[in-house]
């Protein structure tokens, strides 16, 4: 359709997406078999590929759908199986008509496996370098920390010295705060967000998916951060949403995983108009798309399928979103 043709044509920008999230069916099958990896016995889902993917129709909440995901990472285990994966999420998001893409990683989930950081630095280094000469996508790497993990924990592993290297040298642009919401509030974890603000690292949190507005001020009073993921739950305390679009703090949308996880019945619960009315600003996200049914267009179409926006909205959110990255100002300006 005509309207799919515009979307798909807009110069988008990406900052929810969790690489690990972009690990399909398929793809996991393939590496479990390569890697020797064992999968659950007593879960039938994990009997094929097929089953697997029927499964992912049916998540009931934010736990359900994580259980899922920390199983099928542990196929990942060579820097090859990193590089992968990350290359086809590239591939994939550039036919969607992404120029620009930050993407988040969870180091935890991988160096309590027994996987080195530099094994999955190097495959999404390798991957990125690609995506750069051969799609002209430009990337940046949002390291983040696992929320039901002690807060000592991840600063163990902020501090360790492979982390740091990749901040100092650049590698990382970024940390975010993912993983289960509701028991894991934001302030748990402000050494960590003030230690990566004095390194001049950029922080953004997962904040108000199933968790209360209340986390979301709390994010931005306790960790310092510049953006909110997800953050829908924003339009429920009409103050806070008045300092949000006054700061011009960003919300990294994530329209199907909201669906999927049931956070909203549809789309249409998704409070994009009320955000554009507002004056907040957000971009709209894919979240973990091998997971939620549909890739950063899938997104964009279910927004306009169920709000129906104008040329111009569409065009200030595509703006937004340019404005709202962290990469150079020179990028900023060729995407603009
Ligand atoms: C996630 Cl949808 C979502 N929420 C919180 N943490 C996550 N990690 C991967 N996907
Ligand atoms: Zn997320």
């Amino acid at each position: 359709s005509p309207i799919h043709v515009f979307l798909q044509a807009l110069p988008k920008c990406e900052h929810h997406i969790h690489l690990e999230g972009a690990l399909t069916p398929s793809l996991l099958f393939e590496l479990a078999a390569r890697n020797n990896t064992t999968l659950p016995a007593d879960d039938h889902a994990f009997l094929s590929a097929e089953s697997l993917r029927l499964r992912y129709d049916h998540f009931t909440s934010l736990d359900d759908f994580l259980n899922y995901y920390y199983i099928g990472m542990s196929v990942l285990i060579h820097s090859s199986d990193f590089e992968a994966l990350a290359w086809s999420y590239f591939q994939r998001a550039a036919a969607d008509g992404v120029h620009h893409a930050e993407v988040f990683f969870d180091p935890q989930a991988h160096t309590s496996r027994g996987v080195a950081y530099s094994t999955v630095l190097s495959g999404f280094t390798i991957a990125r370098d690609r995506a750069c000469k051969e799609l002209g996508m430009s990337t940046e790497l949002i390291c983040c920390f696992l929320r039901h993990l002690p807060p000592a924990d991840c600063l163990v592993t902020f501090n360790q010295a492979e982390l740091q290297e990749s901040f100092e040298h650049g590698a990382v642009a970024g940390i975010g705060l993912d993983s289960s919401e509701l028991d894991f509030p934001p302030q748990l974890f402000g050494e960590l967000y003030r230690k990566a603000g004095e390194q001049g690292l950029r922080r953004t949190a997962h904040a108000g998916e199933e968790g209360p507005a209340a986390y979301i001020a709390n994010a931005i009073d306790t960790l310092g951060v510049e953006r909110i993921d997800h953050g829908i739950k924003l339009a429920e305390d009409g103050e806070l949403m008045r300092r949000v679009a006054e700061s011009g703090i960003m919300l990294t949308t994530c329209p199907l995983s909201n669906v999927l996880l049931r956070c909203v019945k549809s789309v249409a619960e998704v409070p994009i108009r009320r955000f554009l009315d507002a004056g907040v600003r957000f971009s709209i996200n894919s979240d973990d798309p091998a997971y939620f049914g549909g890739y950063i267009l899938d997104n964009y179409c279910a927004v306009q399928e169920a709000h129906n926006l104008s040329v111009a909205e569409w065009e200030s959110i595509c703006r937004a979103s340019i404005e709202g990255s962290w990469c150079e100002q020179d990028r900023k300006d060729e995407l603009l």
